[in-house]
């Protein structure tokens, strides 16, 4: 028999009970700064500190996943050389996505974006987070069972580590390269580790700019409807 064990919240000193001012003062606020963030495509070369981008990460890995297996593996590329191929590789699935892959109806998305298959940023950004999700783990490093709900549970991580990237005050880009197996063999993951997502992170360009399109937000009267 599985003996269950909890320790009380009480005890963690992790719940912050607060008023409902308070919790209305501090949702404005997390609003505000979060509103703050564009997805931007062009970086300087400026270094970041590794200690900053490994806190995003291990923020990111607070997320809750299914039976807590954390099935998530994150890639954190900073050297010119890898960072180079990582570019060259992405650029040439990007041409055949933009060439004939994409199709008529996902370039037409796309256009107001004004993306093309040329991918710099991935040499300029001082870093890259490859984020792969693992289809077997566990609850602890080396194990091998399988995995549940990874898309949710990468997903969830993913959107911690752009927000703790963006409270620390550096731009982002979801990058995502179309087919992204290359990440695979250059980082020398397991066929058991599917890559999800490259972010893209750094300081943003003097000049860069942010489409129209991309601030286009929906309401939250269009977005949600209470029941
Ligand atoms: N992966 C391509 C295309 C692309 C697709 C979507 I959906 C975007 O929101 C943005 C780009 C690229 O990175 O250019």
């Amino acid at each position: 028999m599985t003996e269950y064990k909890y320790t009380p919240l009480d005890q963690l000193g992790d719940y912050m009970p607060r008023g409902d001012a308070e919790m209305q003062t501090r949702a404005n606020d997390f609003f505000d700064d979060l509103k703050r963030r564009h997805t931007i495509r062009d970086f300087t070369d400026q270094p970041v500190p590794r200690e900053v981008i490994e806190k995003c990460i291990e923020t990111a890995g607070r997320a809750p996943s299914g039976a807590n297996h954390q099935p998530w593996f994150f890639g954190l590329v900073g050297d010119r050389d890898v960072k180079r191929e990582i570019r060259l590789a992405a650029e040439e699935e990007e041409r055949a996505f933009y060439d004939w892959r994409a199709g008529e109806e996902w370039l037409d998305a796309l256009d107001p974006l004004g993306t093309g298959p040329e991918k710099p940023f991935l040499e300029t950004a001082p870093w890259l987070i490859a984020v792969f999700a693992q289809r077997r783990g566990g609850v602890e490093a080396g194990m091998d069972k399988k995995n549940y709900y990874l898309h949710e549970s990468v997903g969830i991580a993913c959107g911690f580590l752009i927000a703790a990237l963006h409270h620390a005050g550096l731009a982002t880009l979801t990058h995502t390269p179309n087919p992204m197996t290359f990440l695979s063999k250059k980082l020398n993951r397991p066929a058991t580790e599917k890559p999800y997502l490259l972010v893209v992170t750094g300081h943003p360009k003097k000049d860069a700019a942010v489409p129209h399109h991309s601030m286009i937000k929906k309401p939250l009267n269009d977005i949600m409807k209470v029941y």
